[in-house]
């Protein structure tokens, strides 16, 4: 949330909170430790935090579209009042912890307490060096360029492209290792930014500051590691046989030499920077005979569609489903592509600027595959917050951040073929024989990210802990890489490198486990709402485009927004209690079958 989520700042509104600081602030005396007590704090936190998110998303949207050293020091400085504010109430919450109170109360005190993902020392002065610190990654990341011996320097959306379409091993590791010189001088920062982000979880009772984070989940946060280990289990062997063909694919285009068959895959030839989605690759591991026969990066860009008209698109989407179109606000405050003439933060997020209507993202959308998907992804966060902004103040927020993340994904996953036809973008559906290779472009994409979507956090778990030491940054970082994916640097690392800090939620301090949920959860959600829809049929050909069914119990869960805990909104769509990976495993069956027959004979693993 916040830096706030970024991905939907409306989070971090939820639980801004008090602070004792200029007029009109609230004093714990006021407040008796009775329910009466409890709701009075509660209206005026709620009434608190709201002025203080208007200040701090509007201070952080300048700082993060047009980045200087000014904006950063605003948005420093809103970032600090909202934390302390934050941080008071989330303390003087704890006085009505033994009172018997109503579900909605008690539920909002939960959140004052928990939502929290940068906590920071009541000590004014560090408090002050944290988001001061916080601000400064951020910057840095956005401004982060690579600028070799010779020739220009290269900005991520240049580096991106080398890693997505070149097929030379030694162009792909100069951009792979080219992006990665952006983050050793954040390495002292990101130490201090730890050990006083942990003082500042102390004092509201936690260990370190993972235990905080895994608090969020409705469930004791060792509980919620359990979960994260079970629904891994699920899916690490469809991802293992995955790996193991996507290797032995690499291995036939790069040879031995750069790609050998029993080790993890070199990170540089995965088609993304990080190696955490490996669509890009398609054409190399393409099944012979059943090849997708369409790719929609050259279907946009022969339609010439522009950034805008993809963002219609997705818009387009929602309302098919009986979802309100976007406000103006949204088409003439957003920014969908990158400015020439300045620094700004590229990371795709949205933006709930005023916890009601003023909704926003803010990209720099190319003309391609991934980018559509990312539009929708962000749409998700859009249409979200609105249909939210119904309830209370401290619920405007996602039943967890998994489901945040996982709606807009939703609804990615009925771009299909079929879909594709009807908007007029494909011109006719490729017959069953195909379908192989469109569940292996989706598998690239979606099984490829598990386990990444476990490591950032696994990590930065760590790294709170003190189970990695500032002198194992990089080390315990390639560790988890190879253990969880498979994939190992392509060169030596040592601890001069700060990896992590190439991957923009690190710096920006956004938690990473739920887009690993959302994985999850996407299917369940397309599975259910499919069956909602009356379709019958392999669930990857699914499309609930137009249905209006399916768009209501959609609405029904996203206008809930955290007023119950997750399990009951989940059952909204799914009838379900549980998050559960059944669904994608079910939805990629007929690769799985096909993936063992074609590694055969190989051997798996590293
Ligand atoms: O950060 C994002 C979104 C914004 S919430 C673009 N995603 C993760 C990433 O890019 O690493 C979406 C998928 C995973
Ligand atoms: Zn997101």
């Amino acid at each position: 949330m916040f830096r706030f989520s970024r991905q939907t700042l409306a989070l971090v509104a939820l639980f801004s909170v008090i602070a004792c600081t200029p007029a009109g602030q609230s004093h714990l005396d006021e407040y008796d430790s009775t329910p009466a007590g409890a709701e009075a704090f509660l209206a005026a936190a709620e009434g608190r935090l709201l002025d203080l998110l208007l200040e701090l998303s509007r201070a952080q949207w300048v700082q993060q579209t047009h980045i200087t050293g000014d904006t950063e020091a605003l948005a420093a400085l809103a970032y600090e009042r909202f934390i302390e504010a934050q941080m008071q109430y989330a303390k003087q919450a704890t006085r009505f912890d033994d009172l018997e109170l109503s579900d909605e109360a008690a539920r909002k005190l939960t959140l004052l307490k928990t939502a929290i993902t940068l906590p920071a020392p009541s000590d004014a002065e560090l408090r002050q060096e944290l988001t001061s610190i916080a601000a400064a990654l951020e910057s840095s990341y956005g401004k982060g360029q690579y600028c070799p011996e010779e020739g220009e320097c290269r900005d991520l959306g240049s580096l991106s492209r080398t890693m997505a379409e070149s097929r030379d091993p030694a162009e792909l590791l100069e951009a792979w290792e080219g992006w990665r010189t952006i983050s050793p001088p954040m390495r002292d920062g990101y130490q201090r930014f730890a050990e006083l982000g942990n003082l500042g979880a102390e004092e509201l009772g936690f260990s370190d500051l993972g235990a905080l984070w895994r608090s969020g989940y409705d469930m004791p946060a060792d509980d919620f590691r359990a979960e994260l280990d079970r629904l891994w289990e699920q899916v690490e062997p469809l991802y293992d046989r995955l790996h193991c063909y996507v290797r032995s694919r690499l291995n036939r285009k790069y040879g031995d030499e750069i790609v050998s068959l029993d080790q993890p895959i070199p990170a540089h030839l995965l088609g993304n920077m990080w190696a955490q989605s490996w669509g890009n690759v398609y054409d190399l591991v393409a099944p012979e005979g059943a090849d997708r026969g369409f790719d929609l990066t050259v279907l946009l860009k022969t339609k010439g569609l522009d950034e805008l008209e993809m963002v219609r698109y997705g818009e387009r989407f929602f309302t098919s489903l009986g979802f309100e179109p976007l406000p103006d606000t949204f088409w003439e405050r957003s920014q969908f592509t990158k400015p020439a003439d300045r620094d700004v933060v590229c990371h795709a997020s949205a933006w709930d600027i005023d916890a009601v209507d003023d909704i926003r993202i803010k990209m720099c959308i190319e003309i391609n595959a991934e980018d559509f998907s990312t539009i929708h992804h962000e749409l998700g966060h859009s249409f979200y917050q609105r249909a939210y902004s119904v309830q209370p103040l401290l619920f405007r927020e996602s039943a967890n951040d998994g489901f945040h993340e996982g709606i807009g994904d939703t609804i990615s996953l009925s771009v299909t073929p079929s879909y594709l036809v009807e908007l007029g973008l494909l011109d006719r559906e490729p017959d069953a024989s195909k379908d192989i290779g469109v569940l292996l472009a989706m598998a690239l994409d979606k099984i490829a990210f598990l386990p990444f979507g476990l490591v950032v956090d696994a990590w930065r778990w760590q790294v709170f802990s003190g189970e990695a030491s500032p002198e194992e940054y990089n080390d315990a970082w390639w560790s988890l890489r190879e253990k969880y994916q498979g994939v190992r640097a392509p060169v030596e690392r040592s601890e001069e490198s700060f990896d992590p800090g190439a991957k923009y939620h690190v710096p920006a301090n956004t938690p990473y486990t739920r887009y690993f949920l959302a994985h999850i959860l996407q299917f369940q959600f397309q599975r259910a709402l499919c069956e909602t829809a009356g379709y019958e049929g392999p669930l990857h050909r699914c499309s609930i485009y137009g249905n209006k069914k399916a768009g209501s119990r959609l609405i029904d869960l996203l206008e809930m927004g955290a007023s119950r805990p997750w399990p009951d909104a989940l059952e909204v769509v799914t009838g379900q209690r549980e998050m559960d990976a059944t669904a994608i495993i079910d939805y990629f069956a007929p690769l799985d079958s096909w993936l063992e027959q074609q590694i055969e004979g190989l051997q798996c693993g590293w």
